[in-house]
């Protein structure tokens, strides 16, 4: 239909923004960056969000180009983020988040094209994270794994993302080179209640107690509530995004937050 043929050179004309989410600190309440997140502003249909159209960008190819054009530009966000807090920051300069697709990790040019961004733009390896989904991970062989090793050595982080939604093996997680799990976004749904579900509550602290003994980071993803945000914080979940905090909005707000909270 009419999407499918507009998109091949929707990027080219320019139709696709960033939103940015903040990432904030559960300990202390600090943001501490943000998750980028596309939308194409399509002449006829108005602003449409990634679900409308990535399946699509994967499917024609259009995702690696897309996915590059994602990366340089939130990167340069995150330093113009850095250059604005011009080093008086209280908790460290803003990291930016940024989505991979599957088709993205299987392209040849995935390593270089991320170093060629980190250059151009001066920022370094340990403010980007690259958030890959656990699904795509599922059984990856030693091919798929080796640019995000590689990434990971320059210290570019690696999230899983949507974790606990893809019956992965947790011993599986010793094998790949992430530094942090995003938890899926139904366990914060279950954190709605106050106590929250007793099942729910021991999964969630099996998670990060393993998470934390292979020394990686729980991000929490979705909260919604001031109860969510608090009962999290307690099970020892070190970072949150979700509506409690912000929606995803333009590049200004994540500084007016960052600064606010400074
Ligand atoms: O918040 P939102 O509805 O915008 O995001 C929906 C989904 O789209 C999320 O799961 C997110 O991972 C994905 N997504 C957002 N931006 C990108 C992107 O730049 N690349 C890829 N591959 N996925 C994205
Ligand atoms: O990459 P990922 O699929 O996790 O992208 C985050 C998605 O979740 C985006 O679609 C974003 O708009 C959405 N989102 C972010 N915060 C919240 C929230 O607090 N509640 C809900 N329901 N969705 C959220
Ligand atoms: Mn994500
Ligand atoms: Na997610």
């Amino acid at each position: 239909h009419g999407l499918t043929t507009a998109l091949p050179t929707a990027l080219e004309r320019g139709e696709f923004f960033i939103e940015y989410q903040p990432l904030v600190h559960l300990g202390d309440g600090s943001v501490r960056g943000a998750e980028a997140l596309v939308r194409w502003l399509h002449p006829q249909h108005g602003v449409l969000g990634p679900d409308r159209f990535i399946p699509l960008a994967e499917h024609t190819g259009l995702i690696v180009p897309l996915g590059r054009w994602v990366l340089e530009q939130s990167v340069r966000q995150a330093r113009e983020w850095r250059e604005l807090q011009g080093g008086a920051e209280v908790v460290g300069p803003l990291r930016i988040n940024v989505n991979l697709s599957p088709c993205q990790l299987t392209h040849p040019g995935l390593v270089q094209d991320t170093v060629d961004i980190l250059e151009r733009t001066g920022v370094e390896p340990d403010a980007l994270c690259l958030e890959v989904t656990e699904s795509a991970l599922i059984g990856a062989d030693d091919d798929l794994l080796k640019p995000l090793r590689r990434l990971a050595e320059m210290g570019v982080d690696i999230a899983l993302d949507d974790f606990g939604t893809g019956y992965s093996n947790l011993a599986n997680l010793r094998r790949l080179p992430v530094s942090i799990l995003k938890l899926d976004r139904s366990f914060t749904q279950s954190m709605q209640q106050f106590p929250a579900d007793p099942v729910d509550v021991k999964i969630v602290e099996g998670i990060v107690s393993l998470a934390h003994s292979l020394d990686l980071a729980v991000t929490v993803e979705g909260v919604e509530t001031g109860a969510q945000a608090e009962q999290l914080r307690v099970l020892g979940c070190d970072t949150a995004q979700g509506w409690y905090y912000a929606r995803p909005g333009p590049p200004e707000r994540l500084h007016e937050l960052a600064l606010v909270d400074a």
